[in-house]
């Protein structure tokens, strides 16, 4: 029998082609008309995008799972899908390398100005005006909040350029040669790029506060590759206008895919539309484990990717 299940965002071409080859039937939570189709639903599929609060879950009885294709699922209110019992899964690993070589990607851009530079060649500013000289990345100072996988990955890429490398987080990691701080205050103020690679919810809301931006100051830049919430944007946008902030570079935003029109006029800022995980190969990699996790859960075999809280 076709297992009925629900996306609660959208989802790519080769998910949905994925999911029809396996014959499951998709229901999309945003046009479902037929109340009677909510009792039949087992599992709910979505992006890092997706909102599952207590309120949808209520109207789904008889849903057992949650598969997040993306690793952060700060959109999922993961205690009351426990509460239901009801698991989570996402998709940890495969994802790590391509948001570690954007977020590097990133702090190269808004150091050397490389997307300013182009605009400039572009315009055809070049033939009476000279390009003003940008800021050394190779050798300069690097703090990463959140030293996780991706916080590992972008230390790596940080090492070949000789940054000498510094991190907050919720504990230091004795197998890290790296200065750890105990606040993302005292790491921005020893630091010229601050790059923010913890996970989104409402544990880091705002981590990214006024004084944060002013301890990077006035030759630092902040580089998201995160969550928008992490970051205080109101506070942000203040400091890039009143330079007491040198620029930021960002692939997440507050209220995303709607971004403040005030940031997008600031000429100090580099802003890339949440693509950190989107390469072909990469979001391949997210959806064929999306559907292992899909399989698995059906096959009542063991989930290969639950999230922390409902491992054990
Ligand atoms: C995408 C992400 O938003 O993995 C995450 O947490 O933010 C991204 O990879 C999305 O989930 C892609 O499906």
């Amino acid at each position: 029998m076709a297992q009925e299940i629900m996306q609660v965002s959208s989802l790519p071409p080769f998910m949905m082609n994925a999911l029809q080859q396996d014959d499951y039937i998709v229901h999309d939570h945003t046009h479902i008309n037929d109340p009677g189709a909510l009792s039949k639903v087992t599992a709910l599929v979505g992006t890092g995008a997706a909102k599952v609060d207590k309120k949808l879950l209520m109207l789904l009885p008889n849903v057992k799972l949650i598969a997040i294709c993306g690793v952060g699922y700060d959109g999922i209110d993961v205690d009351a899908a426990k509460e239901r019992g009801i698991v989570v899964t996402h998709t940890p690993g495969v994802l790590t390398d391509d948001v570690a070589d954007l977020a590097f990607g990133l702090v190269l851009s808004i150091g050397r100005r490389i997307p300013q530079a182009d605009r400039f060649v572009r315009n055809g500013d070049w033939v009476s005006d000279t390009f003003p000289m940008s800021h050394k990345v190779s050798g300069t100072r690097l703090g990463i909040v959140g030293m996780g996988r991706i916080g590992r990955a972008i230390a790596k890429r940080a090492a070949a350029f000789d940054m000498q490398i510094a991190y907050t987080g919720r504990e230091a990691k004795a197998d890290l040669p790296y200065t750890f701080y105990k606040t993302a205050t005292a790491l921005a103020a020893q630091v010229d790029y601050l790059v923010v690679a913890v996970s989104g919810g409402e544990h880091t809301k705002n981590l990214i506060s006024a004084s944060v931006l002013d301890e990077l100051g006035t030759k630092g830049y902040l580089i998201n590759v995160s969550r928008g919430s992490v970051v205080d944007q109101p506070a942000l946008v203040q400091a890039l206008k009143n330079k007491t902030l040198a620029g930021a570079a960002l692939d997440v935003f507050w209220d995303e895919p709607v971004v403040d029109p005030e940031l997008r006029r600031l000429p100090n800022v580099v802003l890339t539309p949440h693509i950190a995980s989107a390469t072909e190969e990469t979001r391949r990699a997210m959806a064929a484990l999306t559907m292992d996790n899909l399989r698995a859960f059906y096959a009542k075999k063991p989930l290969p990717t639950l999230v922390p809280e409902c491992q054990g």
